[in-house]
């Protein structure tokens, strides 16, 4: 039995395709409908207060009996810095006021990492979701554990051989192998750490040959022609955003479809100016204005109380420059389908 096999038998799924959690684009119905054509569907919980999870994973479940993927971030609590919060909202006060508003008068950590969330633990340990995919780090190793005891199986996102070390020490079941290409946050468990930026064929072939645990490439695969080339690598499994992006069950507004089917698609570009983590993402002013004189960004997600309340003040003021709209470097390839089609088109242009 090839590992891929052996992986989608583990799961008890069909088809070896994960879509990605994506928080603020991805959808109950969207992680139903990939996990009824038979990949796997993700829901992302880590921007939620605990009964909002509970309520999404209920969500889910009730428009699926197959197996979905709930995730997590599990970032170092952010250090509150008032001198560097204060610096970082005089920078955006201009912008700001360029829309008729003013800057919030502080800045707040709009949500805790997971190891800092008990309640949300609680959650998850109750709800028994097939898998607990992490982002931004490792939850403690009793974590792992007792999620592991619940039948909860455990993945990890790692970006360099380093992390998977960390990850396999840690007790997890996968790793998701995200390249440098991918859209939305690096999953980096250091933000402060200088990134070797691989790109996902070096990591998805160094990680395999060494990981002993089955590794999930991701990162620019748009379609079967990048699956069949992340399995030869040794993938078995590939986890793809971008891609589900344009899917009507997907909640990307009209304006981020508008530009993901645009000559922005082609430009995707990486910057913690939005929430203090580095991302890839659409360009728009935050990538092109923010830099110049720029101070110390303040810890995520603090900065992305910030970068939010920018956002919103733009959008009510017409303008969606300053929106936020994550994509990968396979942007221009994202195709507006419904996600059960676009799940069959990618099994056959895999098995073509
Ligand atoms: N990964 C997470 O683990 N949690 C998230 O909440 C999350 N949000 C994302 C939002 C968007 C819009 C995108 C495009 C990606 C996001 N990611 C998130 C990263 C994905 O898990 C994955 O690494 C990435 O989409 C793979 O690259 P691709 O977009 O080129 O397919």
């Amino acid at each position: 039995m090839t590992t891929c096999e052996t992986f989608c038998r583990q799961l008890a799924i069909t088809h070896p395709i994960i879509q990605a959690p994506m928080v603020g684009v991805s959808t109950p119905a969207l992680a139903a409908a990939v996990s009824n054509a038979g990949g796997l569907g993700s829901i992302g919980i880590g921007a939620s207060a605990p009964a909002a999870a509970r309520e999404m994973i209920r969500a889910t479940r009730a428009l699926t009996d197959r197996p979905f993927n709930v995730n997590v971030f599990c970032h170092q609590g952010a250090v509150s810095r008032p001198e560097v919060e204060r610096a970082w909202l005089a920078h955006l006060a201009p912008r700001f006021a360029e829309f008729g508003a003013r800057p919030p008068a502080t800045l707040a950590e709009i949500y805790p990492g997971f190891a800092q969330a008990p309640e949300l633990l609680d959650v998850v340990l109750a709800e028994k979701p097939a898998v607990l995919s992490c982002h931004f780090g490792l939850p403690p190793k009793d974590t792992v554990e007792a999620l592991r005891g619940a039948g909860i199986a455990v993945w990890a996102c790692v970006t360099s051989v380093r992390e998977l070390a960390l990850a396999r020490a840690c007790g997890v079941d996968a790793v998701i192998a995200q390249g440098v290409e991918a859209g939305g946050h690096r999953g980096v468990f250091d933000p402060w750490r200088e990134d070797d930026q691989l790109g996902t064929f070096a990591l998805v072939r160094q990680l395999s040959r060494d990981a002993e645990l089955p590794v999930i490439a991701a990162g620019g695969i748009m379609d079967g022609a990048g699956m069949r080339a992340a399995m030869d690598l040794g993938a078995a499994a590939v986890q793809l955003g971008t891609a589900f992006i344009l899917c009507p069950e997907s909640a990307a507004n009209a304006a981020y479809r508008r530009n993901l089917q645009g000559p922005l698609a082609s430009r995707t570009r990486i910057t913690s100016n939005i929430s203090g983590r580095p991302a890839r993402g659409l360009p728009n002013r935050f990538y092109a204005e923010l830099d110049a004189g720029a101070p110390t960004v303040p810890d995520y997600p603090i900065a992305y109380d910030a970068g939010k309340a920018l956002g919103a003040a733009a959008a009510a003021a017409g303008c969606e420059d300053f929106a936020v709209q994550w994509a990968g470097q396979g942007a221009p390839l994202a195709r507006d389908l419904p996600a059960a089609e676009l799940v069959r088109r990618l099994v056959a242009e895999w098995r073509r």
